[in-house]
């Protein structure tokens, strides 16, 4: 099984979007290993964000992740980084699909709700920068043999 690195955005947390985003995780079939709330420091936030760091919008998605707290969390199951980045939706949330989460809750690019690795090597660094192995849980589900 893959995990995967998912975060409620301060905007999601404001929102009080925090249990209806994580419910249509559950709902799907994603296994929830890990789970926190944080204020994500600035030099986290940096590294996490690395890839943009000469983008015009770096200065201002670093402010807005380290506006508020997020929700973070790790996520497990079949193909759970492409599950989870068609469950969000495109970046824009005027170009996502109808039903993805950042079309339902969404309005703007910067205020996107959630945030879901783009790939399993970005997977394995996000977890990595977010989560100690010991915050991540290891547990069968009986409800698995329902799912696959
Ligand atoms: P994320 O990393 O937050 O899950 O979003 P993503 O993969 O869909 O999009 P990415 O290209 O990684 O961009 C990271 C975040 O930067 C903001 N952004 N603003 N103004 C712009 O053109 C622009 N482009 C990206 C978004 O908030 C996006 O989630
Ligand atoms: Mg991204």
């Amino acid at each position: 099984m893959e995990r995967t690195f998912v975060m409620i955005k301060p905007d999601g947390v404001q929102r009080n979007l925090v249990g209806n985003i994580i419910a249509c995780f559950e709902k799907k079939g994603l296994k929830i290993v890990g789970l926190k709330m944080m204020r994500i420091p600035r030099d986290l936030a940096e590294k996490h964000y690395g890839e943009h760091k000469d983008k015009p919008f770096f200065g201002p998605l670093v402010e807005y992740i380290t506006s508020g707290p997020v929700v973070a969390m790790v996520l497990e199951g079949k193909d759970a980084v492409t599950t989870v980045r068609e469950m969000m939706g495109a970046t824009n949330p005027l170009k996502a699909a109808p039903g993805t989460i950042r079309a339902t809750y969404g309005m703007d690019i910067g205020r996107n709700v959630v945030h879901g690795s783009d790939s399993p090597a970005s997977a394995g660094r996000e977890i990595n920068l977010f989560f100690s192995p010991e915050e991540l849980v290891d547990y069968r589900r009986d409800v698995d043999r329902w799912i696959y």
